[in-house]
Formats: structure tokens, C-alpha cells, sequence
């Protein structure tokens, strides 16, 4: 499963994003490294499922269906806060990094209020600096990967040389559990044009050059500029939005307030919806119809939605280029063997042919595939099929003939 990781200075709103984003109850409070281990979860990319456009009713198994929206699970990750010099062990420790590093794709909670130091310590909005914190953060990361690639690295290059090893080899047996796969690292060392090189004769600053790529293809970023809805947000954002990285305005804390009150039949709303409607008054306390109220003239109204449905689905779709696929068993009557009409739905990377979607699913089926069908239009496609967004899948393979 696709794993989203969320990252940043302490006290900016990685709990309470992660809270609203999967409802499990973690400690959220107003002082620096509150979370001192990662909590792991389960949320949701959201997307048009393709049963209304082809009037059927589903019997989602994996990925529920709310009126026409399928949500796709994925996996959330909430790490404690990065100080400056996490990277060498302040604050909790570089523990937290290691944390981040199964993750596909980061989304950076930036304090867009500036309502917290460099420490994450609470101070009035509009006293601390969110693109200060982007650029101390962007240095952790780079330090963290760069550190890894020098441990030992003497040791690595002297290797690569004596049995003729290519060092993209080594490198990516070095960096598996980063996440960093082999392909990254053939093209960032081509960019740096390092290769005529012998690897023992790689500068330090070759090394950092080489971690900073690696990062940037290996660990792309989304900025989540949370807490929008307190004073001097707004004019951060637009500051942020000048750095060239992807923002979207965030409020965890509203997104939290609704899912709560979904949760328990206050109100009627769903992840990523403009807005949403009180179901039951007389159960709700004059405070909560207050919250209510700024969450939608603070966030909806202004910022038309919370954004952080919108963050989570961003990160899958914009920047790990994610598409949905289903597959069936049935191309006529779109089922699986137990007859449930779309089962299952699947983030599969843009570009997976069709046989290496098969692998995706069952080893067993990739190795004994024939052909497949897409079952919108009826044809017959051999292995090396693209997969496009919204198709739908039978697999004919060997074992399936019997
Ligand atoms: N106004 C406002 N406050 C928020 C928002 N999101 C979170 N907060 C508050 O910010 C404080 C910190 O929230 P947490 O979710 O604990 O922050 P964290 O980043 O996980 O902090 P650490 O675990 O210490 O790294 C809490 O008081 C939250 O209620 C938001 O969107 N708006
Ligand atoms: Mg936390």
C-alpha cells in the first residue's frame, strides 16, 4: 500500500491532521513533542467512482462507495516534530527521520499562522516564519539522506571499484529501505554527470549534491500550510505559494471538528466536501454551533473546502501520478467470483501495463497471464497494455482457463 508521511516542526498540526484524516484518537496538544513515536493509520484518496457513470450499484470490498465517491485506502503516517539539527541527534533524536523513511511522498504541515517558534513553542500569530521553517526542513532532510550516503562510503566506493561493481548498484542496496529505488539514483547520477569519476574520488559536496537530488525524486513534497483559519495565514500562504512547491491551505483542526461531528450524526459531511449540514440541533451544545460557524467562515467559505482531503489526494494523484483501476473477474457483469458487482479498486502507479498490474495483484497471476479485457469497451488487450484511469480489468490467465 501507497504511504503518505507527515512531517514537520513540532506543534504545527501533524496529530490533529492525522486524527481527522483516519479518526484514531492520538494526544494532539498546544507544546512541542507531544508525539514522541509515529502513529500508523489508514486514510482514504478519494475519487469519481466509475459506477455512476456506468449506472451500476457496487458492492465496494476494499475501497468503500458513498454516493459515487470511492475512497482508496492508504497508509498515514504522523511523525514526532524536526528541530534544526535533527539530523544530528537534537530534539528526539534522528529517530523521527527514520520514521519518514518508508514514506512515497511527504506532506510538509507548515505553521501558516506563524504561531509557533522555530521550536515548535507556542508565540503570537505572525511572530514565527513558515518559509524560515520550509528551509530548515528542506536542510534536515537533505543532511539526514546525505549522512546515510557517508557512512561508510569510502568503504562503498573502494568496493564498486575492486569488483567492478556499477556504484548505482550499490548505492540502491544501500538506500533500499529509504525508499529510494534504483531508478532514482541512475538518473540523478546522470544529471550530476559524475560518473567518469572513480566513486573514491567523489567530493563531499558531490555526496551532498547527490543526496539533495535523491530527495527531491525520491520523497517528493507537498506543502500544507495548516492552521489557516488564525490572522497572518493568508498573507503566508501566498508567500509560500512564491517557493514553487505545491501549498494547499489547511485547516486539520476544522477538518477534525467535522469528522467528529459526521462521526456521530451531528452533521451531515464528507471528506473534501465545500460544506456541510446540520442533521440534529437540539444535540448540539451552543459551543460546538460556534466551532461550527468558523470552520465555515474562516475555512469553507473562504478556502472551499479544509484541504485536507484535498492534500491526501494531491499527493497520490498529482505528485506520485497515482491512477485508479478495477479489477474484475466478470467483464460482462463487472464482478468478482462472488458476484459483487466492482469490488475492489487500486492505486497503481501511470504507465503499469496491464501484466505488471496482474503481478500487483497475485504473483501467481502475472506468471500465468494471457491476456486481459478492459471491460468498458469490451476489448481484448494484450500484456503490454497501459493501464488507463478507470478502467476495468478481467485477467485471463493460464490457472483462470483451469
Ligand atoms: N487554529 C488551529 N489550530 C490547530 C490546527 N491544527 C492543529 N492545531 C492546534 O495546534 C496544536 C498542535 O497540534 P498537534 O496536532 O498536536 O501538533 P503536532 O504537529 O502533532 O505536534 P508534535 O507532536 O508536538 O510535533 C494543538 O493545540 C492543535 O489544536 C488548525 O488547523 N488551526
Ligand atoms: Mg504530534
Amino acid at each position: 500500500m501507497v504511504m503518505v508521511g507527515l512531517t514537520g516542526k513540532p506543534n504545527v498540526g501533524k496529530s490533529t491532521f492525522f486524527s481527522a484524516a483516519t479518526l484514531a484518537t492520538v494526544p494532539i496538544a498546544n507544546y512541542p513533542f507531544t508525539t514522541k513515536k509515529a502513529n500508523v493509520g489508514v486514510t482514504y484518496a478519494t475519487t469519481k467512482c466509475v459506477c455512476k457513470k456506468l449506472n451500476v450499484q457496487d458492492e465496494p470490498v476494499n475501497a468503500p462507495c458513498v454516493d459515487g465517491v470511492r475512497f482508496i485506502p492508504v497508509k498515514l503516517v504522523d511523525c514526532p516534530g524536526l528541530v534544526p539539527g535533527a539530523w544530528k541527534g537534537r530534539g528526539l533524536g534522528n529517530q523521527f527521520l527514520d520514521e519518514i523513511r518508508r514514506a512515497d511522498v511527504l506532506l510538509l504541515i507548515l505553521d501558516a499562522a506563524g504561531s509557533t517558534d522555530e521550536e515548535g513553542r507556542p508565540c503570537k500569530p505572525g511572530t514565527g516564519d513558515p518559509l524560515k521553517d520550509l528551509r530548515f526542513l528542506e536542510e534536515e532532510f537533505d543532511m539526514w539522506i546525505f549522512q546515510i550516503i557517508k557512512k561508510d562510503w569510502e568503504k562503498l566506493a573502494r568496493k564498486a571499484e575492486t569488483l567492478r561493481e556499477n556504484i548505482s548498484n550499490l548505492l540502491a542496496e544501500k538506500l533500499a529501505g529509504l525508499q529510494i529505488k534504483k531508478h532514482f539514483i541512475t538518473n540523478v547520477l546522470e544529471e550530476l554527470d559524475i560518473q567518469s569519476k572513480k566513486p573514491t574520488q567523489w567530493t563531499e559536496e558531490n555526496l551532498k549534491n547527490l543526496a539533495i537530488k535523491l530527495r527531491k525524486a525520491s520523497k517528493p513534497i507537498l506543502i500544507v500550510a495548516n492552521k489557516i483559519d488564525l490572522p497572518y495565514a493568508e498573507e503566508n500562504l501566498a508567500r509560500l505559494k512564491e517557493t514553487g512547491y505545491p501549498t494547499i491551505p489547511c485547516s486539520a483542526e476544522a477538518e477534525l471538528i467535522l469528522r467528529r461531528g459526521a462521526e456521530k450524526g451531528l452533521i451531515g459531511y464528507k471528506p473534501g466536501d465545500s460544506e456541510f449540514k446540520i442533521l440534529d440541533t437540539d444535540r448540539l451544545t451552543e459551543k460546538q454551533i460556534e466551532a461550527l460557524n468558523i470552520v465555515k467562515e474562516k475555512v469553507l467559505n473562504k478556502y472551499g473546502s479544509t484541504g485536507v482531503q484535498e492534500a491526501i489526494n494531491f499527493s497520490l494523484f498529482n505528485l506520485l501520478n497515482m491512477i485508479t483501476v478495477y479489477p474484475v473477474e466478470d467483464e460482462n457483469k463487472l464482478t468478482d467470483h462472488k458476484g459483487r458487482v466492482l469490488p475492489d479498486c487500486y492505486l497503481i502507479p501511470k504507465g503499469t501495463t496491464v501484466k505488471e498490474f496482474a503481478y500487483m495483484i497475485h504473483t501467481e497471476l502475472g506468471e500465468s497471464f494471457i491476456y486481459a479485457v478492459e471491460a468498458k469497451e469490451k476489448k481484448r488487450v494484450g500484456e503490454d497494455y497501459v493501464v488507463k484511469d478507470g478502467d476495468i480489468i478481467k485477467i485471463v490467465s493460464a490457472k483462470s482457463r483451469g
